[in-house]
């Protein structure tokens, strides 16, 4: 069982005690032990399995522990059970949506017997609930934007979920000796930030041996259909794997076409028909005669194309771009020389500054901003004038006995209501690298939460802009920003959009990056590590990247240490 099942139970059991207005000390550590447990970079069951103790491990007690071997043993706890038969399953579902939280889903529950997303909207549309006590019709309006921020997402993965999905899928697919060649298609190749299904493509030359051996795989739930063409399952994790099994021969035109989007399609079957020729999964035909079909890159040239990346697969001017020799070159895992954000145990972090700089070190980096919070952020001991400037202290301590590594003496300071930061000026001038973040207060009209940010980009304090939107896939909205003049003011000021690479943040979106690019913007990756195990989503803010056009120059992570101290130089 993988670290990230276990801390959703803990997670889950921290939301419906929650629910019950249980005990807060509870809640805050079965919360703690599911974020600690999230970023572990070793999976429990191996510590369990070396006998090790778990209450060695941080916000990890005795209680803890025990339920996490009876979790291992059993695939679920007492405890968890019980609070689930206490409360619907729907019920948890309306916690979640934006604007409403425990207090009020139970409430909704007892009056209007809302037990699902379903039920929830419909009351809402028939306005019965702006008259419940502390709703209005504010609150209704409200509580519908946040339905469809759920429902955008509902029944589909992050791309990171899904990627650990894949992981151990390729393991079962790679040990199939009748399988020659398979490859993932879909929304998945195109790195998008959520997954409805994957879509894998099978090269083999028996068709039925290789479908009872793909049936095989241990975690599938349902198997939803089995044919000549292709067959297609239902995972453990809900997940939908669809296979297709394709010849050689037109292997590449089928990965085309299953890749997608189905937008890109069209456009690139439109370019086809212009020649009077015919392109579908099977190839590039004129009349009866295949012109191309085994890679991509041979359909792509008889179209008079360049090749596509997968990511830029969205009908939104690459294929004009492709046909003028003027596709971006885009920036690629190598480039990558450090990260700009991370947290150490100084505020929310697991880990010491030493360890984060080694194992930042050893992920292949030559530099690392740590950027602890600062006070505002109450909840995560965040750091006031004083410890601030003790912590740089420390920061440049560890930093100086590192060979061939460069620490940055970082803050991740909050954009107060006003549009102050949250420390001194004095203070953040003595950083090497300060990221500036809206935390709290979200919720503002679009001009005064424009200008509050506005302010800190302008404050000449400031090296970069993090997560620039604020919100949480699936969870949490974005702010409601005027983002146009803010990518303006960043390019006027010098300051960097930052690239959240958590995967449910993924902020700044692609979208808005190649709005940001074409402006003349630079940018950060930034894993945000809250252990040692977080360096690992620098790919996924990578995806971002590529999928927002940029290229290497377009990003400050690109540097070297040298180029990078001069980029600094105030
Ligand atoms: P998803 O699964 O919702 O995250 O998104 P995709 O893009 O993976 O979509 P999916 O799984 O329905 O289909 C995979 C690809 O197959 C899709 O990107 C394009 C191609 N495709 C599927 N159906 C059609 C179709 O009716 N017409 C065309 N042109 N392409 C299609
Ligand atoms: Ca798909
Ligand atoms: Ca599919
Ligand atoms: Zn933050």
């Amino acid at each position: 069982m993988e670290n990230a099942r276990i801390a959703a139970i803990f997670a889950e059991m921290a939301d419906l005690l929650e629910l019950r207005e249980d005990n807060p000390f509870r809640i805050r550590s079965y919360r703690n032990a599911a974020q600690e447990i999230r970023n572990l970079s070793e999976p429990l069951e191996t510590r369990v399995a070396q006998g090790e103790d778990l209450t060695d491990i941080p916000h990890i007690g005795e209680s803890t522990a025990a339920k996490i071997h009876e979790i291992l043993k059993n695939g679920t706890c007492k405890q968890h059970d019980a609070l689930r038969k206490a409360i619907p399953t729907g019920v948890l579902e309306i916690m979640h949506v934006p604007g409403i939280g425990p207090r009020k889903a139970m409430q909704l529950h007892r009056a209007l017997k809302i037990g699902s997303l379903d039920d929830l909207k419909l009351a809402c549309e028939d306005h019965r609930v702006r008259d419940l006590e502390g709703m209005g019709i504010k609150t209704e309006n409200k509580i519908l934007r946040g339905i469809r921020t759920v429902q955008r997402t509902r029944g589909r993965l992050l791309y990171r979920e899904a990627a650990e999905q894949l992981q151990s899928l390729a393991r079962h697919l790679d040990s199939i000796a009748k399988i020659d060649r398979w490859e993932v298609a879909g929304s998945f190749r195109r790195a998008q930030e959520t997954i409805g299904d994957l879509d894998i493509l099978v090269h083999t030359a028996d068709r039925e041996r290789a479908t009872d051996a793909i049936l095989k795989y241990d975690t599938i739930r349902e198997q939803l259909g089995r044919g000549e063409e292709r067959v297609s399952v239902r995972l453990e994790s809900g997940l939908q794997v669809d296979f297709r099994f394709v010849d050689s021969a037109a292997f590449g035109a089928a990965w085309m076409y299953f890749t997608g989007s189905k937008a890109h399609n069209i456009k690139i079957r439109r370019a086809a028909q212009t020649k009077r020729w015919k392109l579908n999964e099977y190839g590039l035909f004129n009349g009866t005669q295949r012109l191309a079909g085994e890679t991509e890159k041979a359909v792509y040239t008889r179209l008079s194309l360049q090749w596509v990346p997968p990511e830029l697969r969205e009908d939104s001017g690459e294929v004009e771009a492709a046909a003028q020799d003027r596709l971006p070159r885009l920036i690629t895992a190598d480039d990558i020389r450090g990260d700009f954000q991370c947290h150490t145990t100084a505020s929310d972090g697991s880990n010491s500054i030493a360890e984060m700089a080694a194992a930042a070190r050893d992920y292949g980096f030559s530099y690392l901003a740590i950027t602890d919070h600062s006070q505002r952020v109450t909840m995560a001991n965040g750091l006031d004038d004083d410890r601030a400037r003790k912590h740089a202290d420390a920061i440049r301590e560890a930093g100086a006995g590192m060979k061939e590594f460069r620490l940055l003496a970082g803050i991740e300071v909050d954009i107060l209501k006003n549009g102050d930061l949250d420390l001194r000026d004095k203070t953040l001038a003595a950083m090497d690298w300060v990221v500036a973040s809206v935390h709290y207060d979200r919720v503002m009209s679009r001009k005064a939460m424009t200008d509050r940010i506005l302010a800190a980009v302008r404050s000449g304090l400031v090296h970069s802009l993090g997560h620039p939107l604020g919100r949480i896939i699936g969870k949490r909205d974005p702010l409601l920003v005027d983002m146009d003049r803010i990518i303006d003011a960043c390019v006027e000021c010098k300051v960097r959009l930052e690239i959240n690479c958590q995967p449910d943040r993924l902020d700044l979106p692609d979208t808005f990056c190649r709005r940001a690019r074409d402006a003349g913007a630079t940018f950060t990756l930034a894993t945000d590590a809250h252990s040692v195990a977080g360096f690992q989503y620098m790919p996924l803010g990578i995806n971002v990247a590529r999928r927002g056009w940029l290229r290497k120059q377009d990003v400050l992570n690109t540097k070297t240490m040298a180029e990078l101290d001069n980029a600094l130089a105030r």
